[in-house]
């Protein structure tokens, strides 16, 4: 009994013309198709928005950098003209006036085959670029000279004598300068600092 009310829930099946099943199965995929075309359609806004503000993030971007090389001055490098001096601060002659500097030259003491001299002034700073001449004098019996290596300049200074030499500060940094004589090192030194030239437009 049970079986035959199961058999007879269905009889249509059994009984459809081929031409009904197709139709049914073009429906069923006329509607798939509908389901995707929209699912597309709402997402398109999704991705023309995203797509929009990666071009304006861009081109925002774009002006900016613009703007920023365009806004920053030239600098044009300067000529710098200083003026130095060679100074004794504690020489053999000095021990007339400065009685300890006896013991301080002796054998053994805390000069002993040194003498301390110094540059005045003994620092100096430009900017990149800049072309840098410096006067020299010296004013003592002693020699001395001026030793700038990382801008190859070494010059002699005789003594009684005013000697000039000029360099272009091509390198960024801060720079020692000495005299080389033995009896000098390490106290005769100064230092050169040479400054971007971005910070003069700064
Ligand atoms: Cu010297």
């Amino acid at each position: 009994m049970i079986l035959l009310l199961k058999v007879g829930t269905y009889p249509s099946c059994f009984t459809c013309p081929p031409g009904r099943i197709a139709d049914a199965a073009r429906l069923v995929l006329r509607a798939q198709a509908r389901r995707k075309e929209k699912e597309i359609s709402m997402k398109r806004p999704v991705i023309f928005c995203t797509l929009a503000l990666l071009a304006f993030g861009m081109l925002t971007l774009l002006i900016a950098c613009g703007q920023s090389q365009a806004s920053v001055p030239q600098y044009t490098p300067q000529t710098r003209d200083f003026t130095m001096v060679t100074v004794p601060l504690l020489v053999k002659e000095s021990a007339a006036t400065f009685g300890f500097l006896q013991k301080d030259f002796a054998k053994g003491g805390v000069l002993a085959d040194k003498e301390v001299y110094a540059f005045s002034p003994d620092h100096l700073t430009v900017y990149q670029g800049d072309t840098v001449n410096l006067t020299i004098v010296n004013p003592e019996d002693d020699d001395h000279n001026f030793t700038l290596s990382d801008f190859n300049v070494a010059v002699a200074l005789p003594p009684q004598a005013v000697t000039k030499v000029s360099f272009v500060a091509n390198k960024v940094g801060v720079f020692t300068f000495y005299c080389n004589i033995a009896m000098h090192v390490p106290f005769m030194n100064g230092q050169l600092t040479v400054l971007p030239d971005s910070d003069a437009t700064s």
